[in-house]
């Protein structure tokens, strides 16, 4: 007697989506300097796990991945929203050298000077809303979340996590947005491969890394920035808000503001929102 079912054109194991595992996707990324992945199809966050991974002896460029995140987060306790099926969610452990331990505001600006340039290699009008976001023609397409696991008072690895909105089903409902979002495919307006996505952007982040601390990635940072000479409000939990006009970055990574009064004020990477004035 013959099977009684239709055999799927695509066998679906538990763990698995759409053909995508862990062992898929580290052949996916082969040539990049990751020594191990994890792929869930769904996980509360990838920035916890890969924070857990460090405490238990992950390796700088080891890296998490999944599908869909039930409690992504983004900076302040708010929530970032990983849909399944049309995101990208990830978190890349590194551990800092000893000069990259005296500049660790840069990693998220490095991740999104890295997506910035995949992006705007696609042909899209990318800026880099300073310190964490990346836009498309002023939308958000990704929110950066960089994190430190600690050791007591020594820092034992940070975790970059990176969110990027790719088909349109990513989008959360507009009435839990602060900000208007955008994905990749509905600006592209074709389809894109995530994971061609990710792994053209992770060879970014690691020839950037090379050049962190040099004029070249301030200068690069600093071109396509948002907001650039436009008026601005920062916001910040219980402390002064500042309106200005954007000059730029400085090699600390905190942005330059000219008040209206004609000074200018160097704001830290910190708990702060910048927002169109
Ligand atoms: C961020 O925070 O933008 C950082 C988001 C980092 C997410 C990554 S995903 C992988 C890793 N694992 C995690 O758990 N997190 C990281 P913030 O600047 O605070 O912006 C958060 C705000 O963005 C929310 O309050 C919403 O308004 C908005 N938001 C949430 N989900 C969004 C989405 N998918 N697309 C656009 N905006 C979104």
């Amino acid at each position: 007697m013959g099977w009684p079912f239709k055999r799927p054109s695509r066998i679906i194991l538990s763990g698995t989506i759409a053909g995508m595992d862990t062992a898929e996707l580290t052949s996916r990324l082969a040539g990049l300097p990751i020594p191990s992945v994890r792929y869930f199809s769904t996980i509360g966050s990838t920035n916890d796990e890969a924070l857990n991974w460090i405490s238990a002896g992950a390796a700088d460029g080891c890296l998490v991945v999944s599908d869909e995140q039930t409690s992504g987060r983004g900076r302040l306790n708010r929530k970032w929203i990983t849909l399944p099926g049309a995101a990208l969610a990830v978190s890349l452990v590194i551990r800092p050298d000893a000069a990259e331990m005296e500049h660790l505001p840069l990693f998220s600006p490095l991740a999104a000077v890295a997506l910035r340039q995949v992006l705007a290699g696609l042909g899209l009008p990318v800026e880099v809303k300073w310190p964490n976001d990346v836009l498309v023609g002023r939308k958000k397409i990704s929110g950066i979340l960089t994190e430190a696991a600690w050791d007591g008072d020594r820092l034992q690895g940070m975790v970059i996590g990176v969110g990027v909105n790719i088909g349109a089903s990513a989008l959360p409902p507009a009435d839990q947005l602060l900000f208007p979002a955008t994905s990749v495919e509905q600006e592209l307006g074709r389809p894109m491969d995530r994971f061609n996505l990710l792994r053209d952007f992770l060879s970014a982040l690691f020839d950037w890394r090379e050049k962190l601390l040099t004029p070249q990635f301030f200068h690069e940072w600093e071109r396509h920035l948002a907001f650039l000479q436009e008026p601005v409000r920062i916001e910040s939990a219980g402390q002064a808000v500042y309106n200005g006009v954007v000059l730029g970055v400085d090699p600390a990574g905190n942005l330059r503001l000219q008040l209206p009064s004609g000074e200018e004020v160097h704001i830290a990477v910190g708990d702060v929102r910048l927002r169109p004035a």
